[in-house]
């Protein structure tokens, strides 16, 4: 399958985040990308394309006008105000508050469209994510011009960004906007299996109201891992919605077993769903090695899951989402492409 790789991604380079009162080093680097890559060309999985551009009505298929005029000029603004380096957002509108309100202050807005403080917004993040999104809306196109399947290496991630909102390193939801330019297309029902450690708050958010999208996610239980706040079993869809989103949580330090267990019930959901194309949200921070997870899949269990992920014959877009053990996360997402090419 062909890759379309986002060769902004380095404009996003955060220089720490905050972890347990430290400043760390970022888990989201650019050195992700960069061992992806070199995995996808050592294996000589197919062509590496670059993105075509697309217009900003792609984008606000999915996110808010609000939102993205905030966050095209946010970094500037920051420096025009005096900030340096990266910005954190320090206040929020929570339960009681108004989010429909515009502030003018820029911090207020930061909180206004953010969830979290573990998210360094860059110089460079609004052109790295707008690349990525050029680069789901091209895979989006090679599935509906016949390709069976395509992958968008990409960063920043995507899957924890909503209509109008940034967190968990993510600033536009990838797989999303992939998802609604193939509905846009003439998809009458398109899947998003989101296999990311970490519940896709954004994903779910987005499509919860929604019964052209099935949202299938496998994560960490929340009442103990990120994001906390939402990705429990009993979220069904809203309205229209209902039946068609399935969290599928495990609890932190799943078996592999219990693992493939809740991908097979997943699965059968999609099968049930007869959708007209898969994108799979492609996080790989399930790894045993992963820093900042409590999964332990193995390297040799990601071509079974691509494999498990081809017996559906869908037209097929992988979007990368994490994945935090560096030296490994080359070989554990070609792992999942190749398992799909092989079988
Ligand atoms: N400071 C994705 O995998 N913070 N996002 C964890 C470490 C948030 C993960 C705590 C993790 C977000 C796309
Ligand atoms: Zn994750």
């Amino acid at each position: 399958m062909k890759t379309i790789y986002n060769a902004a991604h380095r404009a996003h380079q955060a220089e720490h985040e905050f972890f347990r009162g430290e400043k760390v080093a970022a888990f989201e680097k650019v050195e992700r990308a960069d061992w992806v890559l070199r995995a996808v060309e050592t294996a000589k999985l197919d062509d590496v394309l670059q993105p075509k551009s697309f217009d900003d009505a792609c984008i606000e298929r999915v996110h808010s006008p609000r939102y993205l005029s905030f966050l095209r000029r946010a970094h500037a603004e920051y420096q025009s105000l005096g900030g340096t380096g990266d910005a954190f957002p320090s206040v929020w509108p929570i339960r009681g508050m108004r989010s429909d309100a515009l502030p003018e202050n820029f911090a207020a807005r930061m909180g206004l469209f953010s969830f979290d403080s573990g998210t360094p917004l860059t110089s460079g993040s609004w052109a790295a994510a707008r690349a990525g999104a050029d680069c789901a809306l091209t895979g989006a196109d090679l599935l509906s011009s016949g390709e069976r399947a395509a992958f968008v290496l990409t960063r920043p991630p995507g899957h924890h960004a909503g209509s109008d909102f940034f967190g968990g390193y993510c600033f536009l939801n990838n797989a999303a906007i992939a998802a609604q330019r193939l509905l846009d297309l003439g998809c009458k029902r398109v899947a998003i299996l989101d296999v990311d450690y970490h519940h896709g708050n954004g994903t779910q958010e987005i499509f919860y109201g929604r019964d052209d999208v099935l949202f299938v996610s496998i994560h960490g239980d929340p009442i103990t891992e990120y994001p906390f706040f939402l990705g429990h079993a009993d979220e069904c869809g809203a309205g229209d919605g209902v039946g068609f989103n399935l969290n599928l949580p495990l609890p932190a330090g799943a078996s592999v077993a219990s693992w493939f267990a809740a991908l097979e019930t997943g699965l059968q959901r999609v099968r049930g769903y007869a959708p007209d194309a898969l994108i799979v949200s492609l996080g790989v921070d399930t790894f045993e090695g992963d820093p900042i997870s409590h999964f332990s899949l193995k390297t040799s269990d990601y071509p079974k899951l691509g494999a498990l992920i081809e017996s559906l014959g869908l037209p097929t877009l992988f979007v990368l989402e994490g994945g935090y053990a560096v030296a490994e996360i080359g070989d554990n997402v070609v792992g999942v492409l190749r398992g799909f090419e092989a079988r």
